[in-house]
């Protein structure tokens, strides 16, 4: 098969899932063409059957707003012309799904399916807005094939966008052999004395991800038992996390270490992953802590619950209530048999419930489900 795949190039989770699920595919035998903006961050180095091509938007005076999403259409059908794929896989229905339908119309002779895979932000925040509602019902209209990487997601379109339509929920998957605790490339010691305990966060530092109550948490956590906390990734709320650190007495323990391409590292030596979102649709970080055996602590939303068992490999907590996520990881780090347990949980879940080689087949399924009819493409369908 012969598939296109467009997304995000950056660090977050869906360019990471649509990354690691083409390389996959390629490996499988399936020619993969990336489109992007920028390469994307996981795929490195020279991997058979994948090829790269890089969206160029070129910007005139006239064009206060340079128009990414025609030059991507354009790009798309150019790349379907000269190397025939069957299929593109659009990682966010908005813009990627409607430069595809619109690269799809053009391509008169070159008939190729859509298959639209929703993360969450595309949906719930973006999608939902005035401005972008319309648009985002349509791409779920146009889309030949829509998956969701929870249940709760799915869920949600249904009812927000009363989309008609089967939604496939397939799981973000990991890969536990390279996101496994026995992997350390740096040891424990860079990071914390042996007797503190090793907190770790990683996301856009985001409002939605609410960076703020983890430090306040963390200060809570500091004056019962010795820890340091690893903050990772970058974003528009770091600022204010540090200026908190700062009055709350913590910033010697509080590590804001950027960007980093090597999470697994990381999460290796990590003893407990804290997220305190406002709202995830999966929380990918918190599957690949999961995978080095890194009980997770985060909040009762969205989906969040289909990826931590709570009670088992993690436990949640109420948005906002920093005193709570406290109690729960002290109780935790501080009750070694206990937390043991959680920790094999965690290893045993991200192995037999999310693992790549389980999750890839699902895709690879549902490709030619779509390639094979027009499946669940039903209401209101663009002519
Ligand atoms: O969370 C973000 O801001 C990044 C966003 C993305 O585009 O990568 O993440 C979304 O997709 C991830 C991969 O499927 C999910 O693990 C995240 O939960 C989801 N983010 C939200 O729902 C807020």
């Amino acid at each position: 098969m012969k598939i296109g795949v467009v997304c995000y190039p950056s660090f977050g989770g869906s360019g990471v899932i649509a990354t690691e699920l083409g390389i996959a595919m390629a490996q499988r035998g399936h020619e993969v063409h990336f489109i992007s903006y920028e390469t994307p961050i996981r795929l490195q180095g020279y991997i058979k059957n994948v090829y790269y091509h890089e969206v160029q938007v070129p910007s005139y005076p006239l064009f206060k707003y340079p128009p990414y999403a025609l030059a991507l259409a354009s790009h798309i059908l150019e790349i379907v012309q000269s190397h025939g794929l069957d299929l593109l896989h659009a990682h966010y229905a908005i813009p990627h799904t409607i430069s595809a339908y619109l690269a799809q119309q053009m391509a008169e002779n070159h008939g190729f399916k859509i298959v639209t895979t929703l993360h969450g932000t595309d949906i719930m925040l973006v999608g939902r807005e005035d401005p972008y509602r319309s648009i985002t019902q349509f791409a779920l209209r146009a889309s030949d094939g829509v998956t969701a990487v929870s249940k709760f997601l799915a869920d949600y379109t249904h009812e927000t966008f009363h989309a008609d339509r089967e939604i496939r929920v397939i799981h973000n998957f990991v890969d536990t052999n390279r996101f496994c605790a026995d992997r350390r490339p740096f040891p424990r010691s860079d990071f914390a004395e042996d007797n503190e305990k090793i907190f770790t966060h990683i996301s856009n530092f985001r409002p939605i991800k609410r960076v703020c109550d983890i430090i306040q948490m963390f200060a809570r956590v500091s004056k019962r038992l010795p820890a340091q906390l690893l903050m990772v990734g970058d974003g528009p709320d770091q600022v204010d996390a540090e200026a908190l650190a700062r009055r709350l007495g913590v910033e010697d323990r509080v590590r804001f270490l950027g960007r980093q391409s090597n999470v697994e590292g990381i999460l290796a030596i990590s003893d407990l992953f804290v997220m305190a979102s406002e709202m995830e649709s999966f929380g990918l970080a918190s599957l690949e802590a999961l995978s080095c055996g890194v009980p997770v602590i985060g909040t009762r939303q969205g989906g969040f619950g289909e990826v931590v068992e709570a009670g088992k490999t993690g436990l949640l907590f109420e948005v906002g209530d920093t005193q709570q996520m406290a109690d729960l990881a002290v109780d935790l780090l501080t009750d070694e048999k206990r937390y043991l347990q959680f920790s094999q949980s965690a290893r045993q879940a991200a192995m037999t419930q999310f693992s790549v080689n389980d999750i890839i087949p699902l895709y690879e399924g549902y490709y030619f489900e779509v390639l094979n009819g027009d499946h669940g493409k039903r209401t209101g369908k663009p002519s």
